[in-house]
């Protein structure tokens, strides 16, 4: 049986690790995150997305930034400005297929843990029906999420907000950047001459674990095995000698 000052213990050893949780949010109007709230936003450096779109059809890259076919026809659209890309129509592969990528940067004594992503999606007739998210924690080996099925309908598509179910290979090293790839793959028909994927409103939700020096946290249990040691001579006295 564990005795209390075991428990106590185990407890404050925790605590020193302690995640906290906060959301990463970008409007489209820049590649860098528009704000970072949460109970632990100081443990993010920086999040951006890179500028432009990697792997994207035709001889001439969109910028990421564009202020067509503005967001609509969800709750809390943004409206305004996206990040736009000319994506291949073909089927998914992870060296040819287009992608917008974000790089989440932790602050100094953090590690980063993608728990949730949501966004805004929009794809004209020859744009992307599947959206795969990778990241850099496994060298981009294994997809971390999917969605598929998405509406391509016509030239005025309609918005669409997704929030692919997330899995594997999620938590960063300590001050170590994370990659995240958001591939948009499996439209059809030709090459597009202007831009036929959109994403908007984009919420990256991560944990930010405070990583504490191993000797600074050998001292913390030390501290804390001294005072739960003399908590229980106190607390055996008080007994009267049992424990
Ligand atoms: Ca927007």
């Amino acid at each position: 049986m564990i005795r209390k000052w075991q428990f106590i213990l185990v407890i404050m050893a925790a605590g020193a690790c302690s995640g906290r949780a906060a959301v990463i949010y970008w409007n489209g109007n820049t590649a860098a995150s528009t704000s970072v709230l949460g109970m632990d936003a100081a443990g993010i450096a920086s999040a951006v997305f890179t500028d432009p779109a990697v792997n994207q059809s035709g001889s001439s890259a969109a910028t990421l930034v564009g202020d067509s076919s503005s967001s609509s026809g969800y709750a809390n659209a943004s409206g305004g400005d996206n990040f736009e890309a000319k994506a291949k129509p073909a089927a998914f592969s992870t060296g040819t297929s287009t992608y917008f990528q974000v790089t989440l940067t932790p602050a100094a004594g953090y590690a980063i843990t993608l728990d949730s992503v949501t966004l805004a999606s929009r794809s004209t007739s020859t744009g992307p029906t599947k959206i795969t998210l990778y990241s850099s924690v496994d060298d981009y080996s294994a997809a971390i999420g999917t969605v598929s099925g998405l509406t391509t309908t016509g030239s005025n598509p309609s918005w669409a907000m997704i929030g692919p179910p997330l899995s594997g290979s999620l938590t960063g090293a300590s001050d170590t950047s994370i990659i995240f790839r958001i591939y948009g793959s499996d439209g059809s028909g030709n090459n597009p001459s202007s831009a036929n994927w959109r994403i908007d409103d984009i919420s990256f939700t991560v944990t930010l674990v405070e990583t504490v020096p191993e000797s600074a946290m050998w001292g913390a249990i030390s501290g804390t095995g001294l005072l739960a040691l003399c908590g229980r001579r106190f607390w055996r006295q008080c007994a009267g000698g049992k424990n």
